[in-house]
């Protein structure tokens, strides 16, 4: 099949899941065209079969803004109509859906392709039921041929706020497991060996209370020598950087910023800590977990549907950073359980997140619409 698909191509988890789905499909046979404003973070190599077209917007002086979306539909129609694209599957519903809708609209019937809205979480929750963009993400995913969400909790969410006139199917996060295995060649550069690794991952936005993970470190650097690893970068880092200031433990703290090769940094963690306000899915959680590193997370959204709690790692209430610090505490007076703890992540994901379950039902669902 003929595949084009459309993501934010920067740090964050849809791209990221956009990005891999392509790959998985092209090495599955088919041929997928990414466009997006820029080469999505993580296509850094060649991959037979993969072809990256990057959107250029013109500038006019009558413009305040770029017109983005404009320029993406019309790069979509162009790349479509000159490969053949039978479907076109975009990830998170604004602009990418809305852009894919009226590129089609654009091609001749002969030329249209099918499209595939995959919901990602704050396209649903923080900007599709914000009143200025209601009817868009609403008109996205009416006038999609099929929408899917990565969990079941933002597919109710969903159909809660949105009157659709079918139903949305839920198609979990994936991971490829053999990139992420349990390996600690770096975590010396990370740490001195008696210091126990706290790590967070992510873009440092309101919805991931990084400040919560300072808090918690802080607990924890009171009853034992630790470091805490923040990887990723967002509006909320100098929140982080200004509470571990007044906590007096900003120097315990490293930023490593953005990194490509996240699976070689996760498994050095002794726990995974991710104290959101809420998460569609939690792919950070996921990753983790492949890696047999606990997760400290939040009992909220679809991240129950990844982390098992007392089996994984724990979930508990949002803000709870005293139980947060508990957990964490508890696990690292308790290597032989933190290892087991670690052990059943990586089996919960082969068992239920793998590429191998997943990537078919998405080409379930393509074959079902190109048919
Ligand atoms: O977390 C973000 O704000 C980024 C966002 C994205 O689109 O990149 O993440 C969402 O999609 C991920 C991939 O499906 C999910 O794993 C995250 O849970 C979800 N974030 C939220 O729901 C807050």
């Amino acid at each position: 099949m003929r595949i084009g698909i459309t993501c934010h191509p920067s740090a964050g988890g849809s791209g990221v899941l956009a990005t891999e789905l392509g790959i998985a499909l092209a090495e599955r046979g088919h041929t997928v065209h990414f466009v997006a404003p820029e080469n999505p973070f993580r296509l850094t190599e060649y991959h037979e079969n993969v072809y990256s077209h990057a959107v250029s917007t013109a500038m006019y002086p009558l413009f305040q803004q770029p017109p983005g979306a404009l320029a993406l539909a019309a790069k979509i129609a162009e790349v479509a109509e000159e490969f053949g694209v039978d479907l076109w599957h975009a990830h998170y519903a604004i602009p990418n859906a809305s852009s894919a809708i009226l590129a089609r609209d654009m091609l001749p019937p002969e030329k249209r392709f099918q499209i595939v809205t995959t919901l990602h979480g704050t396209d649903i929750t923080l900007v599709g039921t914000d009143p200025s963009f209601y009817r868009v993400t609403l008109h996205a995913m009416r006038n999609s041929n099929a929408v899917t969400a990565v969990s079941d909790w933002l597919k109710h969410e969903t159909e809660r706020e949105f009157v659709l006139e079918r139903p949305i199917r839920t198609i979990h996060n994936f991971l490829d497991m053999d990139r992420f295995t349990p390996t600690t060649a770096r975590r010396s550069k990370l740490a001195e060996p008696d210091e126990k690794i706290v790590m967070h991952v992510s873009n440092f936005r309101p919805v991931k209370r990084v400040t919560d993970v300072v808090r918690v470190f802080k607990r924890i650097l009171e009853r034992m020598p630790a470091r805490l690893i923040m990887i990723g970068d967002g509006p909320e880092r100098l929140s982080a950087v200004g509470v571990a200031k007044q906590l007096g433990i900003a120097d315990r703290i490293k930023y490593l910023g953005n990194q490509e090769r996240i699976e070689t940094v996760i498994p050095c963690a002794d726990v995974i800590l991710q104290p959101s306000e809420h998460e569609s899915f939690g792919l950070v959680a996921l990753e983790a977990m492949a890696c047999e590193v606990p997760v400290i997370g939040t009992d909220s959204g679809g991240v129950r549907e990844v982390v098992e709690h007392g089996v994984t790692g724990y979930l508990c209430e949002v803000g709870d950073t005293e139980a947060m610090a508990g957990y964490a505490l508890a696990l690292f007076n308790d290597p032989e359980r933190a290892r087991e703890m670690g052990r059943q992540g990586r089996v919960r994901a082969l068992e239920r997140f793998s590429r191998e379950i997943i990537i078919p039902q998405y080409e379930a669902l393509y074959r079902e619409l190109v048919a």
